[in-house]
């Protein structure tokens, strides 16, 4: 029997009850701490909350809320009973999340009081049955299903508290958590995680690269809805009972600032982006003093970037590259080897190749496409055969990127292989941003492509004809994306032609608009 909340927490609750496992900062700046005594309490009381609800294992638990220790507490609450948390995106419209709670066939919603908003837009699912709401004033309306505050759904599990005193009997092999990655077309996937994941994940990145240990203290900027934060935040510490930052606000220079200067984690996790805005905010040189190694993912690291924030700060910088599908990094900077410029070398546990557009192996130098394999490989898609056969190729996952290896073993991003963008380290689908610009009047072509910023870092980037005699100016249009569309996926510019390079039959040249756009 394997169950990854027992294995997380309760394990550390017998033999080091008053450990610290969390330090947590609220919205309004207060501070509470977890032991993990405290956190095994709660997580035992929200399972027996959910039991008392109703939910059976496997049935989905759509989380969508800021980083709390009520969040970690449903998620391992959800892992203890069997049942299969989804933690999503804090980013999404009504629509996107309404389409989540239909494709997963969410049983439960919760929503922490910054994301209440969002409760009608899940009514009417077909097997939603409750919404629990941490710390609003008030509680919405929701269609067709029971409302509750947290409190009151957790006083509604005490008397069934027994019936979880002993985990579901999964195994590594059980169905654990999904996470939702979306895709060139923008629809969303959920990629499905085993209970045995979180533990590879540990054993591999975590123990081998990073060489956590008890004293070490986490502190993600990327929230724990991505897989990268989720692994940073909750499994790493917890896998060796070490403890976590968990900062319900938004990131920022100034509140990352605060962190590292009065809860002093030693392994902190950002993106290039992050990075960067962290280097503009001109925080002085010993910010990072008590930090032993900064990660990134998300993104390719700029190697001019890399040099400039490792030599203002002194730290060193593990570059690295993961996915939702792999659950966390596979290819690694290692400490006292890293190279600017490179992704690093493959993880101990995984295995990496470099393909042709046939299939077969490039030799080293060659670009390539990146396939890789190794256990923490999500089990595929929800519901969604072709692409799970596109992606998941017996035991090797196509990431997508295009990759080069050097003789000695280092991996270099060249891009990705398909059209999608990656910015500040999330997914933005061209198709869904270039559907909502031609919903504009006055845009008759676009085409959104990747560009490069000052720091060398890719932004979504509208190339558009506007209509004969139109007035629309840009920013409009940049407007009209941050109303319709989840704000990150906006384009940050809009560069406007008399026309785009298209094919002999009509067909607008993607890579050709790009090189236009460079030009
Ligand atoms: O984007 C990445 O590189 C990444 C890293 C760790 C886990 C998940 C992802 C997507």
């Amino acid at each position: 029997m394997f169950n990854a909340a027992e294995w997380l927490v309760t394990r550390h609750a017998r033999a080091t009850p008053q450990a610290r496992a969390v330090t947590a900062i609220d919205l309004d700046g207060s501070v509470r701490t977890l032991s993990y005594a405290d956190l095994d309490d709660a997580v035992h009381r929200f399972a027996a909350a959910l039991v008392a609800s109703g939910v059976r294992p496997e049935e989905r638990l759509l989380l969508c809320m800021g980083d709390t220790p009520e969040l970690l507490t449903a998620f391992l609450a959800g892992l203890r009973i069997g049942a299969v948390p989804v933690p999503v995106s804090t980013m999404l419209k009504p629509k996107d999340i309404a389409l989540l709670a239909r494709d997963s066939r969410a049983r439960l919603v919760a929503l922490s009081s910054e994301f209440t908003d969002l409760a009608p837009a899940v009514g009417g699912a077909r097997d939603l049955a409750d919404v629990v709401v941490l710390g609003a004033p008030e509680l919405p309306e929701v269609d067709g299903a029971r409302v509750r505050t947290w409190e009151s759904f957790v006083a509604a599990g005490a008397d069934v508290l027994g019936q979880v005193a002993t985990p579901y009997p999964t195994v590594a092999d059980s169905p654990a958590f999904w996470l939702y990655t979306s895709g060139t077309t923008g629809t969303p996937k959920g990629a499905m995680h085993r209970h045995g994941s979180l533990r590879d994940t540990a054993e591999t990145y975590a123990r081998d690269v990073l060489a956590i240990g008890p004293d070490d203290v986490t502190f993600s900027v990327a929230k724990f809805f991505f897989a990268y934060g989720l692994g940073n935040t909750m499994t790493f510490p917890f896998s060796v009972g070490a403890s976590t930052v968990l900062d319900r606000s938004r990131p920022s220079p100034a509140g990352t600032a605060r962190v590292l200067r009065e809860f002093r984690p030693t392994l902190f996790f950002g993106g290039p982006t992050y990075f960067a805005a962290l280097l503009a905010a001109g925080l002085p040189a010993d910010t990072f003093a008590g930090v032993r190694a900064c990660v990134s993912a998300g993104e390719a690291f700029p190697a001019a970037l890399f040099e400039r924030f490792t030599s203002t700060f002194g730290v060193e910088m593990l570059d690295g590259i993961g996915s939702t599908e792999m659950l966390h990094i596979f290819i690694s900077g290692r400490p006292g080897r890293t190279r600017a410029g490179s992704t690093g070398e493959i993880v101990a546990g995984y295995e990496a190749k470099i393909v042709d557009d046939d299939g077969a192996p490039v030799p080293d130098g060659t670009p390539g496409h990146l396939y890789v394999r190794g256990d923490s490989a999500a089990t595929g898609y929800w519901s969604r055969t072709e692409v799970t056969r596109r992606v998941f190729q017996g035991p090797w996952v196509r990431t997508g990127d295009t990759y080069v290896r050097s003789a000695d073993g280092y991996y270099t991003s060249l891009g990705r292989t398909d059209d999608i963008i990656k910015a500040g380290g999330i997914w933005v689908s061209p198709t869904e941003v270039e559907e909502r610009l031609r919903q504009h009047p006055d845009v008759t072509q676009v085409v959104v492509v990747s560009l490069p910023d000052a720091d060398g870092l890719d932004k979504p980037v509208a190339c558009a004809v506007l209509a004969p005699g139109s007035t629309t100016v840009p920013d409009d249009l940049v407007a009209f994306c941050r109303d319709g569309l989840a704000a990150f996926k906006r384009p940050r510019h809009v560069l406007v032609f008399d026309e785009l390079p298209t094919t002999a039959t009509g067909k607008l040249q993607r890579f050709r608009v790009r090189e236009l756009a460079l030009d």
